[in-house]
């Protein structure tokens, strides 16, 4: 083996340690797992600010393009429910390694790190792996009902969650711009328009169904008749 390749699989092996134990720490201090008889696990301010600081250093290394993706949403065997009203969608729930949305709460603390980039990946049930990448994403206030704003899409699923500050919709509180509630048409809860080019916290559907557009969709990958076995939303410093 070259000194050149030699050098490549250490820094290798130093990224991805880096990467999982920074993973792991973030599962464990700021990810609410939920559970019936559980209390939620609560994080103190100086864990977080410790957290952020991690993140941050990391952020300036060479593994720069290995770490500090984090995930907020996941879809991939339907064990967890999504049809979830407003407080659950601001607080966060599942399973942080299955299913699971991270929390608007969450989400939105987070943006006030920096510019975030957006990566969604997703599976049909026949193995075909497309991606969507945003260069831009940033999910506003609880005030403004965390409005998610993207661009700069590349990607092979097709552009379908390009939106400019739309407010995020659950069955109980309609923010959309329909007439009627998208998310309880739809059976899920996502930044809504009128209603939907990608709705990945509809049922879970196991592909084909007969419904519209209520299942796990993305329009331009397998359509409003396909509901996808697996999606993963994730979320990445810039700067
Ligand atoms: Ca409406």
């Amino acid at each position: 083996m070259s000194a050149l390749s030699s050098l490549g699989l250490i820094l290798l092996v130093v990224c991805v340690h880096h990467t999982l134990s920074w993973s792991a720490k973030y599962a464990q201090g700021e990810r609410r797992v939920e559970d019936k008889n559980e209390t939620m696990i609560a994080v103190s301010e100086f864990q977080y600010l410790k957290l952020r600081q991690e993140l941050r250093e990391l952020k300036q290394s060479p593994c720069n393009d290995l770490i500090g993706w984090i995930p907020f949403q996941r879809r991939m065997d339907g064990s967890v429910g999504f049809y979830r009203n407003w407080n659950d969608y601001m607080a966060g729930f599942g399973n942080p390694s299955g299913e699971f949305w991270l929390g608007l709460d969450e989400i939105s603390r987070l943006m006030k790190l920096g510019t975030y980039e957006l990566r969604v990946d997703m599976e049909d049930f026949d193995g075909n792996w497309r991606y969507a990448y945003y260069r831009n994403f940033h999910v506003g206030e609880y005030r403004d009902n965390f409005p998610i704003t993207t661009s700069g899409y590349i990607g092979d699923a097709g552009n379908n969650l390009q939106l400019s500050k739309v407010p995020f919709s659950t069955k109980d509180r309609d923010h959309d711009s329909h007439a009627n509630s998208c998310a309880v048409a739809y059976k899920g809860a996502w930044w809504y328009t009128s209603c939907h080019a990608s709705n990945l916290n509809g049922k879970y559907l196991r592909g084909k169904h007969e419904t519209f557009a209520d299942g796990v969709n993305w329009r331009d990958f397998r359509g409003y008749y396909y509901s996808l076995k697996f999606t993963e939303m994730k979320m990445r410093l810039r700067a």
